[in-house]
């Protein structure tokens, strides 16, 4: 792993990839063609692309029950336990619909409402994370969403993951479609004959998912674009580098694009994690992918104080940061942007992958400056309620059709004066 000195143009921006105009073209194609055709449409691009000719894309009962019957019963417990943790923290985060009294029995107010219903996208192959099932499912259903819908890519056999049936069947969903790719987000958006449509699409997708995201925003809604990985630690010389070398590696293995980096103001410190990055990444099984994370876009930077290490992280804003210093708290304290902070040695990345209760789904790509973990308030929606009695309308009209005709609005004032034309006020 390259060691440098910090400078201030310290970035972790990667290009997120997202697709050339041929690809784009064919999720254009996708689209226009589901909307048109419907479940054919969906059958035939599973076929071409999935390799699978289906004529029933919902999963049924009885793969559910067969993919129960399958798991491993502790990896089952430990799902339930870690299901549970994700439901205590997401529970803090419904918000309260509010009325604020105006006077004489006016108000206005607030409504949060749940979203109708949501899609999400779980993705096939080596990304097939049932973690992100229990991370996109709880806060929709703390939200209160009624119908959460999961579409997923089959295997060559017609099938989903055990443990992707598992993890939503834990959850109590029951509507699963073996649809993938560009035409999964289409049936979600439009719907089809056997799919009904959704309000909102989350979870993360190929270069064709993330285009066809993009392409039906607007129609329905949709979560943040998530980047691949990154993971930024903080350490000094009272770390161990082996533990700081193996949480570099936990967010390297997920993809060739990963992004992770270690600020440290010892060059000691630096070039032991740097000789144990070396020594654990031939053992991984996924050594390829984390190879090439590490060697593109991995890097150890060696700063002359803490205070510059703090200034780096905060333009940075990276998805996860760990800090593993002397006062990790007081460290944390001066931080204000990153997806995730975890504090202290035992507080490994993994942990909140998995366990701890926080959501996994993090602004990527520097957005912590502006975005946030995925959340409850991520399917509920607002709608304002006003309230005016008589009394309320008569005291404040004037002042109303006021500011209508200072815009030139003659309609806005009259509408507001109609009121008292019953009464003998003047219609203008
Ligand atoms: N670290 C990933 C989430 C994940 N890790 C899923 C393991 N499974 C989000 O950046
Ligand atoms: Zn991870």
């Amino acid at each position: 792993m390259q060691i440098v000195s910090l400078t201030k143009d310290i970035s972790l921006k990667r290009p997120l990839e997202m697709g050339n105009a041929e690809q784009l073209n064919t999720v254009k194609k996708v689209l226009a063609d589901v909307k048109k055709r419907g479940d054919q449409a969906v059958a035939d691009y599973s076929e071409k692309w999935d390799g699978v000719k289906l004529s029933e894309f919902r999963v049924s009962n009885n793969e559910i029950q067969e993919a129960l019957a399958n798991f491993d019963s502790e990896l089952k417990t430990d799902m339930e336990e870690a299901a549970n943790n994700i439901r205590k923290f997401h529970e803090m985060q419904k918000r309260s619909s509010y009325d604020v009294d105006v006077k004489d029995g006016s108000f206005i107010g607030q409504r949060v409402s749940p979203l109708d219903a949501v899609g999400l996208y779980v993705p096939g192959g080596s990304a097939a994370y049932p973690s992100s099932v229990l991370m996109n499912v709880i806060p929709a259903q703390v939200a209160g969403v009624e119908r959460i819908v999961i579409v997923s890519p089959p295997n060559e056999k017609g099938a989903l993951p055990d443990a992707v049936l598992v993890a939503a069947s834990i959850l109590g969903i029951e509507e699963i479609y073996k649809v993938g790719g560009a035409q999964a987000i289409a049936a979600l958006a439009y719907g089809t004959e056997s799919i009904a449509p959704v309000d909102k699409i989350t979870g993360p997708g190929n270069v064709f998912v993330a285009l066809a995201k993009r392409e039906v925003f607007g129609e329905v809604a949709i979560d943040m674009i998530a980047g691949p990985s990154e993971i930024a630690i903080i350490a000094d010389e009272t770390a161990y580098a082996d533990e700081v070398a193996a949480d570099l590696l936990s967010q390297a293995e997920h993809d060739p694009m990963a992004c992770p980096i270690l600020l440290t103001t010892s060059d000691l410190f630096a070039q032991k994690v740097a000789v144990e990055v070396e020594k654990q990444l031939l053992k991984l099984p996924r050594e390829k992918i984390a190879r090439a994370a590490v060697e593109k876009f991995g890097k150890i930077y060696v700063a002359e104080t803490m205070t510059d290490i703090i200034e780096a992280v905060n333009k940075l804003a990276p998805e996860h940061l760990e800090i593993m210093t002397i006062n990790p708290h007081e460290v944390a304290q001066k931080v204000r942007h990153a997806g995730a902070i975890f504090i202290g040695r035992y507080s490994s990345e993994p942990i909140g992958d998995y366990f701890a209760g926080t959501n996994h789904v993090l602004p990527t790509n520097s957005t912590a400056r502006f975005s946030s973990p995925l959340s409850v308030d991520d399917f509920i929606k607002k709608t304002s309620i006003i309230y005016y009695t008589e009394e309320t309308w008569q005291q404040h009209a004037a002042k109303v059709a006021r500011l209508a005709r200072m815009e030139g609005l003659e309609a806005h004032a009259r509408a507001v004066e109609s009121r008292g034309w019953t009464k003998g006020m003047n219609q203008s």
